[in-house]
């Protein structure tokens, strides 16, 4: 595995298949800088390019995901500087360009960037003590890496108003209940259950769970019609995968299917 300044990136035995991305700058609460979001970016690339990846998941710490963008690296910032920059789009643009499917694991402040960063994940996976929030309000700035859009998709306009405006938190279980996050654990077993559920992906055809994902996705950015369109086109197509006739074979002959991604 390579070595990263600002991240921990594993193979854990305990779930095959899958790569553990820690965010690891603890004197910031994770705080994104240009640093992190660069390796981030080499890090899911490294996971994209590797066969025998199917899913990653992203963390922090028990105390931050990520307390939000680095607000030292950006206080004296100009508008130019930011433009040329096109500052921390490295890192969103590798997660929203990658094919397999990342799970966020959130513990503690997932803020600003922070919170935005785990709703670019595919779902989020949230310990008891997670704390969601878009405060760039109280720096007299907006939420910058998608915050304005993706928090509403996720939890409507009231909640996503009243989060963005006052800058409040949001604990987990209120998160869940808005649809923020998929599930919540407690803190001290949140990643190893975070690992099996990205070991059972990784164990499907990776080629359906990269269609199932698109197709997710496809949900956002379509009409209903054309996404259901989609869906048809692209079930009919799975057919012409072994694994999808290894996944019928291995139901009808009742034992555990093989999935070879071809
Ligand atoms: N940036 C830089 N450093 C940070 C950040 C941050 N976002 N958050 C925490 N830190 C640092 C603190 O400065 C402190 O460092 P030091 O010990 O050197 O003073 C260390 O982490 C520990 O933090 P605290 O002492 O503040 O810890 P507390 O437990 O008292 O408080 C909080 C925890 C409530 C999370 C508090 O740290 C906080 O409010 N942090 C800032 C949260 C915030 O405002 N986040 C939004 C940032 S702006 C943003 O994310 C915009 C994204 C869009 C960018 C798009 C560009 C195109």
């Amino acid at each position: 595995m390579a070595q990263f300044q600002t991240l921990i990136v594993e193979a854990p035995e305990s779930a095959p298949g899958v790569t553990l991305i820690r965010l690891n700058r603890p004197e910031a609460l994770n705080a994104l800088n240009t640093a992190l979001l660069g390796e981030l970016a080499q890090a899911l690339a490294a996971a994209q390019a590797d066969d025998s990846v199917g899913c990653i998941v992203l963390t922090g710490s028990a105390k931050a995901f990520a307390a939000g963008a680095d607000i030292k690296e950006m206080s004296d910032k100009t508008y130019a500087q930011m433009f040329k920059a096109d500052f921390f789009t490295a890192g969103a643009r590798a997660i929203e360009q990658c094919r397999k499917p990342i799970i966020a694991a959130v513990a503690g402040y997932a803020l600003g960037g922070g919170c935005e960063l785990a709703m670019m994940c595919d779902f989020i996976l949230a310990a008891d003590t997670a704390k969601f929030g878009q405060p760039e309000i109280n720096l007299g700035v907006a939420p910058g890496i998608g915050g304005t859009q993706r928090l509403t998709r996720f939890v409507g306009k009231s909640k996503a108003m009243d989060m963005i405006l006052t800058g409040r938190m949001m604990g987990a279980e209120e998160a869940e209940r808005s649809g923020l996050v998929s599930r919540i654990f407690p803190a001290d077993s949140l990643v190893d259950e975070t690992l099996a559920i990205a070991a059972k992906i990784a164990g499907q055809s990776p080629l359906a769970v990269a269609m199932n994902k698109e197709l997710v996705e496809a949900a956002y950015e379509t009409t209903l019609t054309t996404g259901v369109a989609l869906e048809r086109r692209l079930f009919h197509s799975l057919f012409a995968f072994e694994d999808q006739k290894e996944g019928m074979t291995a139901f009808v002959e009742k034992r555990k299917p093989l999935f070879k991604g071809a």
